[in-house]
């Protein structure tokens, strides 16, 4: 029934949001506390990837999923993610960058971009799950015709 997707990225970059925008539910926010599966996207929470030591739990968990989604916000200055963190994971690695409802230059979009392909991610997608851009074509990878 579709592959199934973690998401990785720091604390407020998005995941959840994007989580429940894609499953089409009411955005609604929550502090993850905990890898939750919603049907099948595994989200993460931010902590995992601002501490070192949360690493091998992401690696462990990603032998449950199909791809590995790394969230970057367009509007986050910096990355938290190491380089080529993607090496780490048996398994590919997209990049998405949220939040494009809220980036003012295309300088912005080309940082998340950049900060993305350097973490080692190789499709790049962009979302608004605010203003549900971007989406479809994620569903049409999760779903497995792209
Ligand atoms: N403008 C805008 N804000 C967004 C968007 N998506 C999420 N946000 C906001 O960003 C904040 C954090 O979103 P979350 O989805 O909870 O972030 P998260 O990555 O799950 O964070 P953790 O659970 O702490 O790891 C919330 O206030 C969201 O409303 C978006 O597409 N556009
Ligand atoms: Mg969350």
């Amino acid at each position: 029934m579709g592959k199934i997707i973690m998401l990785v990225g720091r604390t407020g970059c998005g995941k959840t949001t994007l989580t429940q925008a894609l499953m089409n539910t009411k955005l609604s926010y929550h502090k993850t506390q905990m890898i939750e599966t919603v049907e099948n996207i595994i989200d993460t929470p931010g902590e995992y990837i601002e501490n070192r030591n949360y690493y091998r739990a992401l690696i462990v968990t990603s032998a449950e999923c199909d791809l590995i989604g790394f969230v970057q916000a367009c509007t986050d200055q910096a990355s938290l993610f190491p380089v080529q963190f993607a090496s780490a994971f048996a398994k590919p690695v997209i990049g998405i960058v949220t939040k494009v409802d809220r980036c003012n230059q295309q300088e912005e979009l080309e940082r998340a971009e950049q900060f993305l392909r350097e973490a080692g991610a190789q499709q790049i997608f962009h979302v608004s799950s605010y203003e549900k851009k971007g989406l479809e074509k994620i569903k049409e990878l999760l779903a497995g015709n792209t």
